[in-house]
């Protein structure tokens, strides 16, 4: 058996067997790629209804520097990650914000996406959407700030997760009331903007909704991307047209939806605007895993859908390190190692796309089989019979590429 490992030899070989893995990329690289890093996913202490923390608290200016290390780009914050509640939408709010600046100017970061917490603190224990008038007031006050916030921080998004928009038990509310006390919110933020963009000079913020189907309620009124389709679409918003969609790759899995089909409806409808990315598994309560670890293979399929159809919005790496990952982890493994699985897969998804096989393959099949009499059906399916084993092939040459058989990788057996 090996011996103990010394606590002050843990952080070296964690370096060391992390070299070992190879195959990753220079800071400078990764650069180039439209990822942000939350503030809440290299701060999470690891806590959850069942877990106590298991790292220290990390604050902004330690989570900028570091993502400026490694690489990224890009950062995004909720309002409440790095200004108390109580501080929000007064003047000491800037004091922070100016430190927020400082901090991103210095690590040659932009802060992408500024969004409001509406499901943390008590106030928001009747959602974002309660009953109470003066809850709403508040509600359309602290978006409304986060939109003056992203402006003077730089964003181009805002993003808004209604996660307590739902209930445990039946009965107490109106659904369609709900919704429409909602959806003032989301007005309100937008009229605000309208005002700050103005004011400022600066393009409107791009506002973005994000359903999960499940936690921390137990019923969610606006569940999956399709149902916040419905929801711009409804009339109960006064700028349908400033509202797009932030899927999450694993709020999709959640209710079993192919992340991928998802994400189609939201391109047809010219809202796929912003995507937060991580992994996880169907039907299993929010993981938030990093993206790659678990769905490889569909990553890549996703990643094939999003280029060939120029997505260029944010890759938002909204994941959670794993409660064994230290607070060195974190930034020595955790993040790295993600952005490097997306860029491999990224990379990777335009070789599928370029890939001689997949191309005369996909070109056959769309061509369709000859001589077949298309009133008749028995004629049609005899003429497309052999063709559609292409189907089978193209799966195939997907999961080589992912495995690098395509380049000749065999086993010798
Ligand atoms: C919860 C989430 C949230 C949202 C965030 C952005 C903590 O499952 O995914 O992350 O992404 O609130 O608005
Ligand atoms: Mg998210
Ligand atoms: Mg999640």
């Amino acid at each position: 058996m090996k011996k103990p490992v010394p606590v002050k030899d843990q952080q070296a070989l964690v370096e060391r067997l992390t070299q070992a893995c190879g195959g990753g990329y220079s800071p400078a690289a990764r650069r180039k790629y439209f990822l942000s890093g939350p503030q809440w996913a290299a701060a999470y202490q690891g806590q959850a209804l069942f877990h106590a923390p298991t790292r220290e608290p990390v604050g902004f200016e330690q989570v900028i520097r570091k993502y400026g290390e490694i690489g990224i780009g890009w950062w995004s914050t909720h309002d409440t990650d790095v200004i108390p509640t109580q501080d929000l939408g007064s003047e000491r709010q800037w004091a922070a914000v100016e430190r927020i600046g400082k901090a991103l100017g210095e690590n040659g970061l932009e802060c992408s996406m500024v969004t409001t917490e509406t499901f943390y603190h008590a106030v928001w224990a009747g959602g974002p959407a309660a009953e109470s008038p003066q809850v709403r007031e508040y509600c359309a006050a602290r978006v409304g700030n986060t939109v003056e916030l992203g402006h003077r921080l730089g964003a181009r998004y805002a993003v808004y997760w209604p996660g307590s928009l739902g209930y445990y038990v039946q009965g107490a509310i109106d659904e369609t009331r709900t919704l429409a006390w909602y959806a003032d919110a989301i007005n309100a933020a937008c009229e605000r903007d309208l005002e700050v963009s103005a004011k400022l000079g600066r393009p409107a913020l791009k506002h973005c909704l994000e359903a999960k189907p499940f936690e921390p309620q137990a019923e969610i009124l606006l569940p999956t991307s399709d149902a916040m389709l419905a929801f711009i679409g409804s009339g109960l918003l006064t700028h349908p047209e400033m509202v797009g969609l932030n899927p999450e790759y694993l709020h999709e899995l959640m209710w079993g939806a192919a992340p991928r089909a998802a994400l189609a409806r939201a391109l047809v409808a010219g809202k796929l605007w912003h995507f937060d990315i991580n992994d996880g598994y169907r039907l299993k309560h929010d993981v938030d895993i990093g993206v790659g670890l678990v769905n490889p293979l569909d990553w890549l399929n996703v990643l094939v859908l999003l280029r060939s159809h120029g997505y260029n919005g944010p890759f938002n790496l909204d994941y959670k390190p794993p409660r064994t990952t230290s607070n060195f982890g974190v930034f020595a493994v955790s993040f790295p190692t993600a952005v490097d699985r997306f860029i491999t897969l990224w990379e990777m998804a335009g070789e599928v796309i370029s890939d001689p096989v997949i191309q005369e393959a996909t070109e056959a099949l769309k061509a369709g089989g000859a001589d077949a009499n298309s009133r008749d059906a028995e004629s049609l399916a005899a003429a497309n019979r052999e063709l559609l084993t292409l189907h089978e092939l193209i799966a195939h040459r997907l999961v080589q590429i992912l495995l690098g058989l395509h380049r000749g990788r065999t086993y010798s057996i």
